[in-house]
């Protein structure tokens, strides 16, 4: 019986002391060693051990959490996302050019107060029920014929071709689409052309002529009351310069309307 105890006994022990403190003269600080210690560590940086120093071994080959990737699972910003302007509206969605009456030229400052260089202009009115692409769009007196590119009309809409669109230069008139100097409103009688393209190979959307407009048009604009066919000077006042009109708004009726055109 005796034979069957002893060696129980020392694997015991040989297993213990090899979880147990080590003897002194074995540890790396018992030799001089200094061994490397986190700040903020369970010893409190002392350097001594701990208990659970013990089966630091132990410890060390336990499973540890593994931390994820720091943009594991993040979202990424621009996965799946749409492009900065997708959806956005193409303004010449549904759009289509003009036929010959459905624009119309309604308002014309012909002789502006003072100086009329940089400071005539044209207003034109859509009558359609569909917006209007007007990206060819012409004015031709006689002589000069020039580009005035819209890029849209809306159904009922307005735009204005002036000469310059420098509301300083102008005399305050807010001008859509300039068409420069070259084309000059004779005070004492002209014809206008509007047209898809240039006027002499287009196609005309829109005439008036004028006679001499006399002092009555000193400074007032020349409103075409196309359904009636009367013209008449507006009364509004606009703008810095002293001039009379709504241009880029709807006009009044005229009160006492004159010959027409
Ligand atoms: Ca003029
Ligand atoms: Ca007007």
């Amino acid at each position: 019986m005796r034979k069957t105890v002893v060696p129980m006994i020392l694997l015991v022990v040989v297993f213990a002391g090899a979880c147990g403190p080590e003897p002194i003269g074995s540890r790396p600080e018992d030799r001089g060693a200094v061994p490397a210690r986190e700040v903020g560590s369970a010893d409190g940086g002392t350097g001594r051990a701990q208990p659970s120093d013990a089966c630091a071994t132990v410890d060390a080959a336990a499973p540890r959490e593994t931390p994820p990737p720091p943009d594991a699972g993040a979202p990424t910003p621009d996965a799946g996302a749409p492009p900065p302007d997708a959806g956005a509206p193409t303004p010449d969605a549904g759009a289509r050019a003009p036929h010959a009456g459905e624009i119309a030229i309604v308002e014309v400052l012909v002789n502006p107060t003072g100086q009329d260089v940089g400071r005539e202009w044209i207003e034109i009115a859509s009558l359609a029920a569909e917006p209007l692409d007007l990206s060819t769009l012409h004015i031709a007196d006689a002589a000069v014929d020039v580009a005035t590119p819209v890029a849209l009309v809306a159904p009922g809409g307005r735009a204005v071709l002036g000469q310059s669109v420098d509301a300083a230069t102008n005399g305050g008139a807010p001008v859509t689409v300039a068409y420069g100097t070259r084309l000059a409103l004779n005070n004492d009688g002209e014809e206008l052309s509007l047209c898809l393209g240039p006027c002499a190979e287009g196609v005309v959307l829109d005439r008036v002529t004028w006679g001499d407009l006399g002092a009555a048009y000193d400074g007032h604009a020349l409103l075409l009351d196309r359904g009636a066919a009367t013209t008449c000077a507006a009364a509004q006042p606009f703008g810095t310069a002293g001039d009379f009109g709504t241009p880029g708004a709807p006009d009044g009726s005229c009160p006492r309307p004159d010959g027409g055109i």
